[in-house]
């Protein structure tokens, strides 16, 4: 069932800064939409980041497909966090043993974890990779997400891995605070709680070609009780204004929300 519950009551469900952050933002901001921003050159992202800043919660980004990735990026990163208040997302997908994920995350050109808010991780190598990014994370009041589900045709994380998935989330609710998902995973309870966001999201196709799947969302927060609604290409696309278009899945987004706190 999905919660119906504000967002910002549910900020006292976690302990977790980045969390509670992301909770508070949405709901004074009055957007769950995170944008998805897939482009390889810092021009290219820092105006569209910009243009979409007012609409969105989240910025997720995949920092490596920068062709000219450097410190000064970071800084105007941060500039635009700071001017539209949202905060940001490294889609980084660890999957390796604690001690290298530790590395990954902290370490190498682009150091996630000084400026991303939340970053993700397969549960496929188990316990040690949440064990690992927690040792550097949990001090800098960042957040994690499992990939619990993928969007993608013919994912393997189904099931059994699924369900697993949220029993790894349960141990280490300290630093964990929710999934990468279709759709809600654990039952309403008063006691636990934990933020659902869903990539594949879009409003005028079902496919990419290579093997992306969308739902609209109405679909992913209505009827699947999901949080935040990931949006890439939907709104950067070619021939997009991406404000119109941020605007317009920010208020389908939040319209789908509203509708499940009246239904
Ligand atoms: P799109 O342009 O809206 O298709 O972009 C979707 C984004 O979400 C893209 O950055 C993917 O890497 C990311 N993604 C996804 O599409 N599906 C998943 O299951 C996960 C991430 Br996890």
């Amino acid at each position: 069932m999905a919660s119906k519950k504000k967002y910002g009551e549910r900020v006292e469900n976690f302990s977790n800064k980045a969390a509670r952050e992301l909770l508070s933002l949405i709901e004074h901001k009055k957007t769950n939409l995170s944008l998805a921003l897939d482009v390889t050159t810092k021009r290219e992202f820092l105006e569209i980041a910009d243009k979409a800043g007012p609409y969105i919660c989240l910025l997720k980004t995949h920092v490596d497909i920068l062709v000219d990735f450097d410190q000064d990026f970071i800084e105007q990163l941060k500039e635009l966090r700071t001017k539209h208040e949202f905060m940001i997302f490294e889609d980084r997908k660890f999957a390796d043993i604690g001690n290298t994920v530790k590395h990954q995350y902290s370490k190498g050109i682009y150091k996630i974890s000084e400026w991303a808010d939340i970053t993700n991780a397969h549960p496929l190598p188990g316990d040690g990779i949440v064990s690992g990014l927690k040792e550097v994370g949990l001090v800098l009041g960042r957040g994690l997400l499992l990939l619990a589900e993928m969007s993608s045709k013919g994912s393997l994380a189904t099931g059994a891995y699924t369900e697993a998935a949220v029993e790894m989330a349960r141990r280490h609710k300290d630093f964990v605070v929710g999934f990468i998902a279709g759709r809600k995973l654990i039952s309403d309870d008063d006691k636990e709680d934990f933020i659902v966001m869903s990539p594949g999201v879009g409003l005028d196709v079902s496919t990419d070609g290579l093997g992306q799947q969308y739902r609209t969302p109405r679909n992913v927060i209505l009827e699947s009780g999901s949080d935040i609604i990931i949006v890439g290409r939907g709104i950067y696309g070619s021939d997009k204004d991406v404000a119109v278009e941020a605007q317009r899945y920010r208020d389908a987004g939040w319209k789908a929300y509203l509708e499940r706190l009246a239904n």
